[in-house]
């Protein structure tokens, strides 16, 4: 069974005009469609063939740089599309995730300038990322297409939320302005998506 392109919950021009219409579609299409391809191309024949990609990340080290550039590219950006939503219905943070981001992380304020902080520090590409670890929130990054999965990472968890702050997320808008790029992506985050991944992390 294959790896696929899963659908995009809503169109290329649905994020405007935080994140723009092509970026999306190149994005989508061209990036996300190549991870696709080139994990589908890296496993075959390998016991990894048959398992979820998300399997695939908790055992990275077992595997060659392919599966886990690719491997980690198709699981985060599948996360990517789920946790964004477009601005109208973004909401803010509710129910038990609130508290926990309260309890956690010192309030929402601090929570958005701690994650801004871990998106503007990674130097070159890579990810920003709530999780959950040990049953509390936590916030970190990884380099390229690593993730807290990974039993290769730094920082491990369970991501709830994840920003790409590879420069073809945003350079095609905001150029080399990653800061604006961050702050806009904080008006389209699908609070309701991200409070359903913490609900399922916490069991
Ligand atoms: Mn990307």
């Amino acid at each position: 069974m294959a790896f696929e392109l899963p659908l995009l919950p809503y169109a290329y021009d649905a994020l405007e005009p935080h994140i723009d219409a092509k970026t999306m579609e190149i994005h989508y299409s061209k990036h996300h469609q190549a991870y696709v391809t080139n994990l589908n191309n890296a496993v075959k024949g390998t016991d990894a063939e048959n398992m979820s990609v998300e399997d695939i990340c908790k055992n990275i080290s077992k595997y060659p740089a392919a599966v886990r550039n690719n491997g980690g590219g198709h699981y985060n950006h599948s996360l990517f599309w789920q946790i964004m939503t477009p601005a109208l219905n973004a909401g803010s943070p509710s129910g038990d995730l609130a508290k926990a981001i309260e309890t956690d992380l010192g309030g929402f304020e601090k929570f958005k300038t701690d994650f801004a902080a871990a998106g503007a520090t990674r130097f070159g590409s890579g990810w920003a990322w709530l999780c959950v670890k040990d049953g509390k929130l936590c916030i970190c990054s990884t380099p390229n297409q690593d993730n807290p999965l990974m039993d290769i990472a730094d920082c491990k968890g369970t991501p709830i939320l994840g920003m790409d702050v590879w420069e073809h997320a945003y350079y095609l808008h905001y150029q080399n302005r990653r800061p604006d790029y961050m702050t806009a992506f904080f008006n389209v985050i699908n609070w309701a998506k991200v409070g359903d991944l913490y609900t399922a992390a916490k069991k």
